[in-house]
């Protein structure tokens, strides 16, 4: 095979993006400081990114500090929706540059980056614009024991210097996901994208620029945890909350790197979530929500379920449909004509994802479907690709049914009755998502309200409105963002009470 220096990538980044720069005061950085951009799916480097130093970081917090006090500050709520729907306009008008770049990052099918990520994108810039403009405060009218007549209301102000730390999984939704809410409410932000996907990034930095966004509103810097950029964000006293998207582990070291600063902090964060299959589902309809809710991205959702559980009497039948329909999905190129899966997003997180592999063999697995690396014959073979894969056999003890895997793959359980599998569901120090597929009307409500999650979808999987609560408790989070949370979080409220 020729060196990945010198092969051609199958899916490079677009024209002009292949130095990633950081972006900062309104400025694109380089630094000198270089790593590689990897395409996951052959191993080709296909960028050069600028890492950012704590100096650079200082610098992005300072002129996202001096754009607070200046111009976004002093724009009408009216003012920044409409700018913040130009951005959107600009990923439009860019749509496909978007793509190409998520593409070339992650490895996934141009389907799913249009959907997951670039449509989502605009949607999220688009909603948070608007629900900024509807934001409002409360209002409360006392009497006082002694006669006295009080007035009680809450004003919204920014809450300052945003640190925004985002995870590789779904690069463009992530960011604008905390972006849009933060920028509509008035703050500005330093965002670091994960140095697995710093493309969709750079072009989203573009597009802020492009829009006429004020200088030091956005500010993007390209790095590392610890150490690098990211370690910095949230070690910066003049960082007022970090908004973290990644793994627990990471969380819990964020959370004590703020701990000085008493930082305010947003965590969504891993999850082992599990989805309960009953005797009287739609079985076809709960065959493909499996597929889909275990495979989707190569099982690199969060929401993805790992743990099934299938009502005893079509266990045996949901297993050999769910293992035919798992062993039709295409895996390949993200352009292939009908394509389901792509790479994982990098030859290490490929490492970690076949020791589970691995490990549910020596934890007593019977390997369903799946479990290992396809061959392709091509320059595939260089790239991150695993199978999707299907256990049986685990004891809900079993590590593999513990901790979150964060590839393409689910274990699937029998059960007997509600209360049981309620309590399998629950055993897990996670609480993100869950799934119910029944169509017993009462049971829906009954089960999906006993979830310890944060959300729970019944007959369905990852569909969104963007107005609704969204995060996780135990190891999978702290808070909620979504509609009015996001606004509660970006914004400081002040009480003011005024004796009548
Ligand atoms: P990660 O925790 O490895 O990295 C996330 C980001 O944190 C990256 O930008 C990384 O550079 C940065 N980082 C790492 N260490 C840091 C440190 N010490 N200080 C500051 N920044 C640091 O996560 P990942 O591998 O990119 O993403 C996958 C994980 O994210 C999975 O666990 C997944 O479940 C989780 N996730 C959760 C949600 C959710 O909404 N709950 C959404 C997407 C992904
Ligand atoms: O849909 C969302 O709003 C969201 N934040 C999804 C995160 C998915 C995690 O991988």
């Amino acid at each position: 095979m020729e060196s990945t220096m010198t092969r051609q990538a199958r899916f490079p980044l677009p024209d002009g993006l292949r130095t990633l720069r950081n972006y900062v005061d309104g400025r694109f950085v380089e630094t000198g400081r270089i790593f590689d951009d990897v395409s996951p799916l052959d191993g080709c480097v296909i960028g050069q990114v600028h890492e950012a130093d704590a100096a650079l970081v200082d610098h992005a917090v300072k002129a996202a500090r001096k754009a607070l006090g200046g111009p976004w500050g002093a724009m009408s709520v009216q003012e920044r929706a409409q700018r913040l729907h130009a951005v959107a306009d600009v990923i439009e008008r860019r749509f496909d540059a978007f793509v190409a770049a998520e593409v070339a990052d992650t490895g996934r099918p141009m389907a799913q980056a249009r959907t997951l990520d670039v449509y989502r994108g605009m949607a999220n810039l688009r909603t948070f614009a608007d629900l900024g403009k509807v934001a409002h405060g409360d209002y409360f009218e006392t009497r006082l024991a002694n006669g006295q007549d009080l007035m009680n209301y809450t004003v919204r102000k920014p809450l300052g210097v945003i640190a925004s730390i985002c995870p590789w999984n779904l690069p463009l939704l992530s960011m604008t996901w905390k972006a849009g809410p933060a920028l509509a409410c008035g703050n500005t932000m330093v965002v670091k994208p994960s140095e697995e996907t710093p493309a969709s990034a750079t072009l989203l930095a573009e597009a802020f620029d492009e829009a006429g966004i004020p200088p030091g509103v956005f500010n993007l810097v390209h790095g590392f945890g610890p150490g690098s950029a990211g370690e910095a964000m949230t070690r910066h006293p003049g960082v007022d909350a970090v908004t973290f998207t990644g793994e627990s582990r990471t969380g819990s070291t964020i959370m004590k790197a703020v701990a000085d600063g008493v930082k305010d902090i947003s965590f969504e964060l891993g999850g082992k979530n599990a989805a309960v299959v009953f005797a009287d589902c739609d079985f076809d309809a709960a065959v493909q929500g499996i597929v889909t809710s275990s495979f989707t991205n190569a099982g690199q959702v969060c929401l993805c379920s790992e743990r099934v559980y299938v009502e005893r009497p079509i266990f045996d039948r949901f297993v050999a449909a769910l293992k035919a329909r798992t062993e039709a999905l295409r895996i390949g190129w993200p352009d292939d004509d009908g394509v389901f899966m792509g790479s994982l997003i990098s030859h290490q997180h490929r490492d970690k994802v076949l020791s589970y592999y691995r490990l549910a063999e020596q934890e007593g697995a019977t390997v369903v479907t799946g479990g290992g690396v396809p061959r392709f014959g091509d320059t595939r073979d260089e790239g991150a690709f695993v199978q999707p894969t299907i256990w049986t056999g685990l004891p809900d003890t079993a590590r593999c049914l513990r901790e979150e895997v964060f590839g393409p793959v689910c274990h699937v359980s029998p059960f007997d009755t509600e209360a049981e599998v309620i309590a399998r569901v629950n055993g897990t120090a996670y609480g993100l998502a869950g799934c119910v597929w029944t169509t017993n009307l009462a049971r829906a409500h009954r089960v999906s309200r006993q979830f310890h999650a944060g959300i729970v979808w019944v007959n369905t999987w990852f569909s969104r409105d963007l107005r609704t609560p969204f995060g996780g408790s135990r190891l999978s989070g702290i808070g909620r963002e979504g509609g009015r949370y996001s606004l509660d979080f970006y914004s400081e409220t002040t009480n003011i009470c005024v004796a009548l």
